[in-house]
């Protein structure tokens, strides 16, 4: 039996200083995710938007660090959901700045504890996302999440990762902007990075394959986080941090679809969405479009497909 889609909004914008990221749960109504779920036959709950818990005070030796304790309460509070809604199928992170993430793996990894899965995570992004908040320049802690969930230090501030994710449980993939505290932190880990001259190199599918190959060996949880600036910004403007030379719309498209057919994801992550960069609503209807393909839409259904 498929598992009900749980829309679940986060309009999460203090993990960086550029305004409109809280927008992004109410484009995606508006884009019709849930409608376009339920088309491909889904059963869709929306859970509505989370609200962050309330403030404790924090500090950190990293003066440019901001909007800490704030981004505490969005972690507190996503990870509750996301743990809730891991009960009940398949939870969709409507975002929101990739810090959701800080909360909605946080909350997907004390499922996978308690049911005793090892829990899997792919990183669709641009950027690494590998600072943690002692290491970071700009302060911005959407590129903190992958430290924390692998269990790096400089996270005291937050509660304690349930279970980090041992690196090589991670994948990394387009990604094409790394600062040097996170390369260097990445050199001494064992995660896989498919940065775009791997994927341009190998192709968009092999690497992925591979991936997922182990996820199935050892009988994973699979966490999808798809950062809008994963794409090209050519086809995805809607974005504070674009970087040239992201995904094509037919790589993109061929990643969801390979995951879909993989059938392994348990849970996805949107982010990064800003409404208010974007064109006519374009890269709030490629992401829906996107989610569709991950869900199981296909241009032409045959009944066989292997490509290996
Ligand atoms: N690594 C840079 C830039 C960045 C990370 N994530 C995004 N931008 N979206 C930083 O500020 O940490
Ligand atoms: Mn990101
Ligand atoms: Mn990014």
């Amino acid at each position: 039996m498929k598992p009900t889609c749980i829309l679940i909004g986060a309009p999460i914008d203090t993990g960086q200083k550029r305004e409109g990221c809280l927008m992004g749960p109410a484009a995606y109504r508006v884009a019709g995710l849930a409608q376009s779920l339920e088309a491909l036959g889904q059963s869709v709950i929306d859970h509505g938007d989370v609200t962050p818990a309330p403030l404790r005070e924090t500090d950190c030796a990293n003066p440019a660090v901001h909007h800490l304790a704030e981004t505490v309460a969005w972690t507190e509070a996503l990870a509750e959901a996301g743990e809730e809604a891991m009960a009940k199928g398949l939870p969709i992170f409507m975002g929101g700045d990739h810090s959701l993430s800080l909360g909605s793996v946080a909350g997907v990894a004390a499922h996978a504890a308690k049911v005793g899965r090892p829990l899997f995570v792919l990183w669709l992004d641009a950027h690494s996302d590998y600072h943690t908040p002692l290491t970071t320049q700009s302060g911005n802690l959407h590129g903190t999440p992958v430290a924390y969930i692998a269990g790096r230090n400089g996270f005291e501030a937050f509660p304690p990762f349930p279970a980090p994710v041992p690196a090589e449980r991670i994948c990394l993939y387009g990604i094409r902007s790394v600062d040097s505290a996170e390369h260097a932190g990445l050199l001494e880990s064992d995660m896989t990075v498919c940065d775009m001259r791997v994927l341009d190199e190998r192709g968009i599918v092999a690497p992925l394959r591979e991936f997922l190959d182990t996820v199935r060996a050892q009988n994973g949880l699979l966490h999808v986080s798809l950062d809008v600036d994963f794409l090209d910004p050519g086809i995805a403007p809607a974005v504070g941090t674009t970087v040239p030379g992201g995904t094509t719309f037919r790589e993109a498209h061929l990643v969801m679809e390979r995951l879909h057919e993989s059938g392994l994801v348990t849970s996805l992550d949107l982010v990064e969405l800003n409404p208010f960069l974007d064109e006519r609503g374009k890269t709030a209807r490629l992401m829906v479009e996107l989610v569709g393909s991950l869900m199981g839409r296909k241009v032409f259904d045959r009944p066989t497909r292997s490509f290996g």
